[in-house]
């Protein structure tokens, strides 16, 4: 199966807790992905030739989480046409940083921002997903699925007050 999702992170940091979340949801809707850490500034060469190959190798969504002066997600934006989502990850700040940076791109390069943290990553991949499903209708389907089982386990919720 060919890559559809490339999920970018600027620090192994970014992983535990919150990009880990983004990939888990990937997975369970079983959509081809992978994941690199790859910085805009630290490897930025390193950057460019990884959204290349990826295209070439058919990644159709981009997912990119950063933290802090967070520009990685606008870097990958302005070198591809494709759907790019960026990630605000939480810092000492409280990711309003990170939030700021991804969120405010001037006009003419786009990112699809989602929610700080945890939030963001699992919305990433539904975001993602929802892209891919309007043309892959099994991908709907399991989407489908997935906002029925969601629902009923709020549903079967037994009262907290007792
Ligand atoms: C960003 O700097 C990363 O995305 C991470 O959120 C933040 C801190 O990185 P580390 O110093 O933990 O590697 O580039």
């Amino acid at each position: 199966m060919s890559l559809s999702v490339a999920v970018l992170m600027g620090s192994k940091s970014d992983w535990d807790g919150v990009m880990e979340h983004c990939a888990a949801t990937l997975r369970d809707l079983d959509i081809p992905h992978e994941v690199r850490v790859l910085s805009a500034h630290r490897t930025p060469d390193a950057l460019e030739e990884y959204l290349a190959d990826a295209e070439a190798r058919g990644a159709q969504v981009f997912v990119a989480a950063a933290g802090g002066a967070a520009h990685l997600a606008g870097v990958v934006a302005s070198k591809t046409l494709r759907p790019v989502l960026g990630i605000p990850m939480g810092t000492a700040l409280g990711g309003l940083d990170s939030l700021l940076s991804t969120v405010q791109m001037p006009a003419g390069i786009p990112v699809g921002t989602l929610a700080i943290g945890r939030a963001g990553a699992v919305n990433a991949a539904l975001l993602a997903a929802a892209i891919l499903a309007r043309t892959d209708e099994a991908l709907e389907g399991r989407l489908r699925a997935f906002r029925e089982a969601q629902a009923a386990k709020i549903l079967a919720e037994p009262d907290p007050s007792v």
